[in-house]
């Protein structure tokens, strides 16, 4: 027999210090690695920037560079890179059962735990519970289980026609076929013949572009979450299934709705009946300040998507809490669902989601977005809001957008082929920050670590690269 392995040991990390030739690894990426939402003849031409290695909140690349990470990855990252514990927690659980599946009548300890443990921190709302939870491996994956759950869920109660699910413009649901579909982004619907059917869209919550000349950011959100009543009544609530929406628009650029919305948005999907999908893959484990981001905005959904940081990227996974209206139909009157994938409940993934959720429990994560650091965030975002170059300056919990633009006194924006959102994002990479532009609103979701200290650090560069942003635009004669 082998010698009993010490579990709680994982061997010493050999850290690859050696110097990379930056050139050879640009030359295979480019020859062989089809990254995603990539123009490949581009990346060719300008060469792949590798990221070598990270550590809290800093990554650095094969040249050296150290660049402050205020997207925690992509969303992800929110206790931060180099936490050992993770890497111990994944390290024992692939010693002990590194795979095992979920099918035929079999579990596995850390499956098993981390579902009780969703169970408890999605709190009850009204009469929804959420006892249950779908595991998947992504958050394309886990919205492609709502549609299967949803239109399951219409059939078992002998509605078959309610199939129509309503979406919102420049949403972003995923990148399989009903990821994509469920998405808003027009870019994605031109390739490939997307949506595909019975997937419909309506104008999204966005304040700064669809509001009247005059109103009131409460009226728009009551008047934004109309529009789906409208979209109803258009398609015949008799066919409707659901509405899928994310508490805030992560991808589409920080898009937050007023205060208004999502209670409005509840009275309509209570009034016809239709399911109410909560997309979170961005917006919950604490980046709102919430274990859930529905807890924010006070409505009761019966699906809740994750993914991202319930295992802080260290390690893919993804699922759905399953409200109880919908488990109970599904439980009760459905048989068999045919439904799942093979890493559903991966234990190795579940085993890192218990270590990071219990690190954020310690770290009160959560709670510091909520009374500190998402306060203070929000402050520093007040300043940037006076710079020359900004529009509107916004934060919730612990992410923020700003918008660029050509006139500050008439807010007046740039064309969109000049790409300022990009001469932005360029200006930040040269000086060591990432920031995401989406279009010309430059957004932030940095890890939820980050002290008083490395928002004013953050801070700085970002009123840096505006500057260098607003020097250049100036000098090119673009500004209004
Ligand atoms: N729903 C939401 C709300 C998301 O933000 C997904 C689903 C899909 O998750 P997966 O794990 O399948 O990628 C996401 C993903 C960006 C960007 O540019 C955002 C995401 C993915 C890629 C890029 O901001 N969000």
């Amino acid at each position: 027999m082998n010698s009993p392995l010490n579990l709680m040991s994982p061997p010493a990390i050999v850290r690859r210090e050696s110097v990379l030739d930056t050139k050879a690894i640009q030359a295979l990426d480019s020859a062989h690695y089809m990254h995603p939402f990539t123009d490949h003849q581009d990346l060719a031409t300008r060469g792949s920037r590798v990221i070598t290695k990270a550590d809290g909140i800093y990554v650095w690349d094969s040249e050296g560079n150290k660049i402050l990470d205020a997207m925690s990855g992509l969303w992800c990252v929110s206790a931060g890179y180099g936490r050992t514990e993770l890497a111990q927690a994944a390290y024992q659980q692939m010693m002990e059962l590194p795979f095992y599946n979920s099918f035929f009548q079999t579990t596995n300890v850390p499956a098993t735990q981390l579902a009780a443990k969703l169970s408890t921190l999605a709190k009850p709302v009204g009469d929804r519970r959420f006892d249950h939870v779908f595991f998947s491996s992504s958050g394309s994956e886990s919205n492609d289980t709502n549609v299967r759950m949803v239109r399951r869920y219409w059939d078992l109660l002998d509605q078959p026609q309610r199939k129509v699910i309503i979406s919102r413009k420049n949403a972003y649901h995923g990148s399989t076929m009903a990821g994509a579909s469920l998405g808003g982004m027009s870019g994605m619907h031109a390739q490939g013949d997307l949506p595909i059917p019975n997937i419909t869209h309506i104008e999204q919550p966005y304040f700064f572009e669809n509001a009247l000349p005059g109103e009131t950011e409460q009226a728009f959100g009551v008047r934004a979450a109309g529009w789906l009543e409208e979209k109803i009544l258009e398609v015949g609530p008799e066919k409707v299934a659901a509405f899928i929406g994310e508490p805030v628009q992560g991808a589409g650029g920080v898009i937050i709705p007023p205060d208004s919305y999502w209670p409005e948005i509840q009275r309509i999907v209570d009034k016809y009946g239709i399911l109410l999908v909560s997309d979170e893959v961005i917006c919950a484990f604490g980046r709102l300040g919430y274990w859930f981001a529905y807890e924010k905005f006070g409505y009761k959904p019966d699906l809740v998507t994750f993914a991202k940081a319930v295992t802080s990227g260290y390690i893919p996974l993804g699922g759905v809490m399953v409200g109880n209206r919908v488990a109970k139909v599904l439980i009760e009157k459905g048989g068999e669902f045919n439904h799942g994938y093979t890493y559903s409940g991966h234990p190795v993934a579940c085993a890192v989601a218990l270590a990071n959720i219990a690190l954020m429990e310690r770290e009160n994560l959560v709670g510091r977005v909520r009374t500190d650091v998402g306060p203070y965030l929000a402050e520093k975002f007040k300043t940037l809001a006076g710079h020359p170059l900004v529009g509107v300056a916004e934060t919730c919990g612990f992410t923020a957008g700003l918008v660029l633009v050509k006139n500050k006194a008439t807010q007046e924006l740039f064309a969109e082929d000049l790409g300022v959102g990009m001469v932005c994002r360029r200006h930040c990479f040269a000086n060591g920050l990432i920031m995401r532009a989406v279009g010309d609103r430059m957004i932030i979701a940095p890890p939820l670590t980050m002290t008083h200290a490395q928002i004013d650090e953050m801070v700085a560069l970002i009123t840096r690269c505006l500057d260098l942003t607003y020097a250049e635009l100036k000098d090119k004669e673009l500004l209004g």
